[in-house]
């Protein structure tokens, strides 16, 4: 067991993409991955065990299950670099059954530093396993990983969880295509695809009765005030989620009660909110299974297999860098 972590984080590049958000002509916005600091992680950590959210629980399902035919498709010798890490609890059964072929590097990249804390606890007792934790933003860090890497060594890459789902189609295979450019033909992609389900089923979700989502959502807002020093009432917003049938997503907003402006110093801005009006938080895209294989192609990949969970309709899918 050998475990590092490797630092860094501006905030003046919070504080542009919240400027550059709010003052949007039309639609408000933030980028949904301010959402994960330590509280916003620690949220979504609660989600994952809401009964009406089982997105994560069909993704540790398949991986559990299917750990070993994944394992059996891959090349020896095989590093792992995981893209937004989480926990890691999900990861452990795919660490496992590469450390028992051999002694295996495990590169989780998440900018969210008690997250990687959490990984790197949850998984360091695994036998023959060498952790060396970047708290960065995905690229960056898979950059930094490859810049390492030896001579016949492959990679594997996990993108788990369905984040994917947090860009839009476009923007989702243009990521996909930046990946593949950092990576070597023969390599990996262990991909996590949240798959189209009814609008109950959706909404259910993404605004449960205990409130944990609302409170993930407005947590963005609390995250404003305390890193930007920002007056935003928090009771003054409500959490909404909203199906787009034409993008086949969900969205999540923050909607004003009233008319209000809030002052945020650090972006030194004020923002007028109109009563109704809302931030456009988060959105997550659903896939059919046939189309994961069109969208991968285009970004580089082949897709090797599929393997799909029929209890809460999810997808993983093993690509190779073409
Ligand atoms: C972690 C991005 C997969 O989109 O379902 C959960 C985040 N947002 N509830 C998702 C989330 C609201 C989640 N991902």
């Amino acid at each position: 067991m050998l475990v590092h972590a490797i630092t860094a984080n501006p905030t003046f590049e919070f504080a542009a993409d919240v400027r550059a958000g709010l003052t949007r002509p039309g639609q408000k916005e933030l980028p949904s991955k301010y959402l994960y600091d330590d509280v916003g992680s620690a949220l979504f950590e609660v989600i994952s065990h809401l009964p009406d959210y089982g997105l994560t629980r069909a993704d540790e399902r398949l991986l559990r299950r299917h750990s070993h035919e994944i394992v059996d498709r891959l090349p020896a010798p095989v590093s792992v670099a995981e893209l937004g890490s989480g926990s890691g609890k999900k990861t452990r059964w795919i660490l496992e059954a590469l450390c028992r072929r051999q002694r295996t590097f495990y590169y989780p990249i998440e900018i969210s530093s008690s997250a990687l804390a959490m990984c790197e606890r949850e998984l360091r007792d695994i036998d023959s396993i060498s952790i060396l934790g970047f708290e960065r933003e995905y690229l960056d860090g898979l950059l930094e990983v490859t810049a390492h890497r030896r001579a016949g060594q492959h990679l594997l890459v996990l993108f788990l969880g369905s984040t994917i789902g947090n860009f839009d189609r476009p923007a989702g295979i243009r990521f996909l295509a930046e990946v593949r450019g950092i990576l070597e033909p023969g390599d990996s992609l262990l991909l996590g695809t949240d798959l189209e389900k009814s609008r109950e089923q959706l909404i259910a979700a993404y605004d449960d009765e205990l409130g944990v989502t609302s409170a993930f959502n407005l947590n963005l807002l609390a995250r404003i005030n305390g890193q930007l020093d920002a007056d935003f009432d928090l009771g003054q917003f409500q959490h909404v989620a909203r199906i787009n049938q034409q993008d086949r997503s969900v969205e999540m907003h923050l909607k004003s009660k009233r008319d209000q402006i809030v002052n945020i110093p650090a972006a030194e801005l004020l923002v007028e909110f109109e009563q109704g009006e809302t931030i456009w938080t988060e959105s997550s895209h659903k896939y059919s299974p046939e189309e994961v294989f069109e969208m991968v192609r285009q970004a580089g990949f082949s897709c090797e297999a599929q393997w799909i969970d029929h209890e809460w309709p999810f997808a993983e899918n093993l690509l190779i860098a073409q």
